[in-house]
């Protein structure tokens, strides 16, 4: 191994006397061998891949089919985040709510500190200082990750604009995330993700997947930078943000949250139908957006990050071409199958398995086996500018102005295709409301369904009462509120099977949903909502029969009484934080649902 001339403390890149001084303490506890100051350039990545690859974190594929592409197994009790494993530390236990795991931050600094002595002898401790947010803007937010993992360097390198850029936007200041992560040994009893948002502090050990250790994502950009949006009026939401430019050539940006593992990456850079020609959809973000209020009294909203971290299972050219393109090259894939000639594989890729496969941990892989060949949260880290939709407007400082938000789960019933919301405080009552089916995303059991308010169950650093209080409070300042709806890609029919054919085809949702704000489609106001008939969504060229389509729109007062009843569950868990305002709504909605002619037509422009 080359020696580095970045591998001494004290000859520290940074003008930041307290990045130093952390560095140095940290340093002084985990007792690494030794410290590199990450600078993102090319040669320091192709030297860290190098020696990620010698020593076996990293698997190189075949580079003439995948060029700059490498393959990372990890182990397999460290597949998915954590939730029963990660808190969040506040010292009163009311301020982490009923949803979150709390612990007292004294003690469990204490605790963590215990881990972390001598945790890092005879390894390296990498400083990764990153931008949240396009650089040079004043949304964007700094952070710097201590890290003995190289895995979480290179893909660190992939999804946030990281190195000498991030601490030169720093500059001086003391005001950086502190995200502290160690490996240990992997062992699941000594696991934990804490955070500490009144010290905008990370410690996370005992995990090298993902959104555990990737501490720039669901860490730094939501459950710390939700608090952060609480204190200073924004929002940091588990939203993707695109583009959709009509023929006429008019963009409209929107915003979209869905649970983890329920199509944002897919809606974020889907493929037009056919029968759409003209119509371009751009990505901004596929996972996180923080938005302000703009000068214009508008929401604005800027995508944090600067890569994908996908979901590989379902990925194909019909379900996402754009994906299976950025995927090409550049690329770092955990936990997917392995051809014989070194290359990738996974379930839903629409190409029959080939012989020889190795399954994503390794062993031979059987045709016909009913184990998954690749882990169903297999994954790639691709940079943003690899997806052929990328929108140059994911670099503007100012972000982009927000017209519509949707809030959406996976629901095999209830939840028809797309509802508008009456106002802005439905709208946060629906995604208040909110029930999803739980995915691999997180490890536990898959397709049960819970309340994921705003997809943020797992990542609202915070009370989830005053984050509604938070949403109903933001509506005063916001002058030019984006209008609020609900989708399902996911309703199912009595043989199981997906009504609505989804992807691509859900451009025909957001069409309706620009035709609403434009005022030029009309709908059927129910209790829970505004839908479109079959009639007013644009199915031209779609194999869908009409009662299929009656089916994905129907809303049932008998199941969405229950529905609400459920609602009604997570609104007592939370308390006395839980605003009296979404309550009443639910009571109100509750009513109208038995009353006597629950659905009227209305005309376009209402
Ligand atoms: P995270 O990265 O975990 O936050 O997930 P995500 O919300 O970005 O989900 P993603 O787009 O990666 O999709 C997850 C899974 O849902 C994949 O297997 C997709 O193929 C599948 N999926 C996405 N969109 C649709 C859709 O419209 N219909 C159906 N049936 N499946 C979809
Ligand atoms: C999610 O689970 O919502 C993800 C993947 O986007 S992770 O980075 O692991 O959180
Ligand atoms: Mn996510």
């Amino acid at each position: 191994m080359t020696p580095n001339p970045n591998e001494n403390a004290n000859s520290s890149p940074t003008s930041s006397r307290a990045l130093r001084d952390w560095v140095n303490e940290v340093a002084a506890l985990t007792k690494p061998d030794a410290i590199v100051w990450c600078d993102g350039s090319e040669a320091e990545k192709n030297r860290l891949t190098k020696q990620a690859v010698t020593a076996g974190i990293l698997i190189e594929l075949n580079q003439q089919k995948r060029p700059g592409c490498y393959l990372h197994r990890s182990n397999p009790n460290d597949v998915a985040r954590t939730e029963q494993l990660t808190f969040v530390c506040t010292p009163n236990q009311i301020d982490a709510g009923p949803t979150n795991n709390w612990s007292e931050p004294v003690e469990t600094y204490a605790k963590l500190r215990g881990w972390l002595d001598g945790s890092m002898r005879g390894r390296t401790m990498y400083v990764v200082p990153y931008v949240m947010g396009p650089l040079g803007s004043p949304l964007s937010k700094v952070g710097v990750e201590l890290t003995d993992s190289l895995y979480v360097v290179l893909n660190m390198r992939i999804m946030t604009r990281m190195g000498a850029a991030a601490l030169e936007q720093l500059g001086e200041s003391a005001d950086f995330n502190r995200g502290i992560h160690c490996t240990l040994d992997l062992n699941p009893e000594r696991r934990l993700i804490c955070h500490f948002p009144q010290d905008n502090t990370i410690i996370s050990v005992g995990s090298g997947y993902g959104g555990n250790a990737l501490l720039s994502k669901k860490c730094f950009a939501l459950r710390i930078a939700s608090v952060l949006g609480r204190d200073e009026g924004w929002l940091a939401e588990h939203m993707l943000i695109l583009g959709l430019q009509s023929p006429e050539g008019e963009t409209t940006y929107i915003a979209a949250a869905f649970p983890s593992a329920c199509g944002k990456t897919n809606l974020a850079m889907l493929t037009p139908p056919a029968e759409f020609k003209g119509w371009k959809v751009f990505t901004v973000g596929d996972d996180i957006s923080w938005m302000r209020v703009g000068p214009d009294g508008g929401l604005w909203a800027v995508n944090p990050e600067n890569g994908y971290f996908g979901v590989a299972p379902g990925t194909s050219a019909k379900s996402n071409l754009n994906a299976m393109k950025m995927v090409e090259h550049d690329t770092i894939f955990t936990n997917v199958a392995m051809t014989a000639d070194g290359d990738v594989w996974w379930e839903g890729m629409d190409v029959p398995a080939p012989d020889g496969l190795l399954d994503w941990q390794g062993h031979p892989w059987k045709k016909g086996s009913t184990d998954k060949a690749a882990h169903p949260n297999s994954r790639f880290t691709t940079p943003m500018r690899n997806n052929p939709a990328w929108s140059p407007s994911a670099d503007d400082p100012c972000g982009v102005p927000i017209s519509a938000i949707i809030f959406g789960g996976r629901r095999a019933t209830t939840v028809p295709l797309v509802l508008e919301s009456m106002d802005w405080a439905h709208g946060v009552f629906m995604g208040a409301t909110m029930g999803s089916e739980t995915t691999a995303a997180a490890s536990g059991a898959v397709g049960v369904l819970r309340r994921d308010p705003m997809a943020m169950l797992p990542f609202c650093g915070y009370n989830m009462g005053d984050y509604f209080a938070h949403w109903l409070k933001m509506r005063g300042s916001i002058k030019k509120p984006p209008r609020l709806f609900m989708v399902n890609w996911f309703r199912k029919d009595a043989a199981g099977n997906f009504i609505w054919p989804g992807y691509g085809e859900n451009l025909r949702v957001l069409k309706w949903m620009l035709d609403r704000i434009h005022g030029r489609a009309g709908g059927r106001e129910t209790p829970v909502g505004i839908v479109p008939d079959e009639t007013e969504l644009d199915l031209k060229g779609l194999d869908l029969s009409k009662s299929a389509a009656r089916d994905a729109l129907a809303v049932n007062p008998a199941e969405w009484k229950s529905e609400l009843e459920s609602a009604g569950e997570l609104f007592e868990k939370i308390g006395p934080t839980m605003p009296k305002e979404l309550k009443d709504r639910r009571q109100a909605i509750l009513h109208s649902l038995d009353g006597e002619a629950p659905v009227r037509q209305i005309a376009a422009g209402r």
